[in-house]
């Protein structure tokens, strides 16, 4: 996960190609899951900070202590900052590495929900309670029970259900779980194996607690086949999201080494999602994460790359261009610097 080497003059030609340009520049920011709250539209990304830590496979670069969220009127009027709105010193559990959250809704209250790791180096999804989309949040005092790894993601089904998706291999630590039980001694899957899909559970409707066991996400090919974890173009690494396009159940990731955002199509939330294509080709930066939204009838990629510290994979921010569905619901893959 090393940093990027760009001259001056290669960052403003792909500054001057991008299809979007940064939203925040105050501050850097990145994993950005946006969401449609009551109208008003929402940003809860990562705030990347430099820690001063060295280059790892395990992401120990990441250190990231708080959350800011951004207002938007719309995708595109400018991301207004709304504050810090969570603190790992206010996180009882928590001792840092403040990675990708999400944020959902239910019953008048706003809920952050967020992976940190604890002070024995083990990551896991904590939730803080708001009263404002905005924040600012409390934290539980508790992570979530059952939960583990990175990259939570919140799903709101039409019947009211929300479902909790969550996974993230290398530093995101999930190749050390099979069956939701923890041992360091187990790794990535054999390359000609089935990859790891990413884990879902339905929350309770306190939005606090998991209401079952996780259980794994199955993404695989045409003809049924789960995706092998040597296919590192399609398989899932980490940063799930979900959207539902005409009835349909779009799950996309992040394929990590490979750069890409993917999407699969299942029936329900719970999959199997069969793999569809591309949505996104490699930004500047080592790691690519996003979310999808529909806002006043189009839809919307929210993405990062790192083109404002020139290519430092740890200090990125936050984009956003339209998305589009054809006919038959498949999306058209972006090129985020055109070509
Ligand atoms: O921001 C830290 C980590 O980088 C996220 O949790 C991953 O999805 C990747 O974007």
């Amino acid at each position: 996960m090393a940093d990027l080497e760009y001259t001056e003059a290669e960052l403003s030609a792909l500054a001057a190609k991008a299809i979007s340009q940064p939203l925040v520049t105050h501050i850097h920011t990145a994993d950005p899951s946006a969401h449609v709250f009551d109208g008003r539209l929402f940003l809860y990304p990562s705030h990347d900070i430099d820690g001063g830590t060295a280059f790892d496979d395990e992401g120990g670069h990441f250190r990231m202590q708080d959350y800011h969220v951004f207002r938007q009127d719309s995708p595109e009027s400018p991301a207004v900052d709304c504050g810090v709105a969570l603190h790992v010193d206010d996180v009882p559990w928590a001792a840092g590495q403040m990675w990708a959250p999400d944020a959902a809704t239910h019953d008048g209250r706003y809920y952050l929900y967020f992976p940190a790791k604890r002070a024995d180096g083990i990551f896991q999804i904590g939730v803080a309670v708001g009263e404002r989309p905005e924040g600012p949040f409390r934290a539980e005092p508790e992570p979530i029970a059952g939960t583990y790894s990175i990259d939570p993601a919140v799903f709101a089904d039409a019947d009211g259900g929300h479902y909790l998706y969550f996974g993230g291999i290398w530093g995101g630590q999930m190749q050390k779980y099979r069956d939701n039980r923890y041992d360091p001694a187990h790794e990535e899957p054999a390359a000609d194996e089935p990859a790891l899909g990413p884990r879902v559970a339905r929350l309770t409707a306190d939005m606090k607690r998991l209401a079952e066991p996780t259980r794994e996400v199955l993404i695989v090919d045409e003809d049924g086949n789960p995706l092998l974890a040597g296919d590192h173009e399609r398989r899932y690494f980490e940063g799930p999201w979900l959207h539902v396009h005409q009835g349909r159940y779009y799950l996309s990731y992040s394929t990590g080494d490979t750069h890409l955002l993917c999407y699969a199509i299942g029936d329900n939330p719970y999959g199997p999602f069969v793999y569809q294509g591309v949505i996104l080709t490699p930004v500047i930066g080592w790691t690519t994460h996003h979310s999808i939204i529909e806002f006043d009838g189009r839809w919307w990629l929210y993405y990062h790359d790192a083109i404002l510290s020139g290519g430092v994979t740890h200090l990125r921010n936050i984009k956003v261009t339209e998305l589009h569905h054809d006919a038959d619901g498949r999306i058209a893959t972006l090129h985020p610097y055109g070509g």
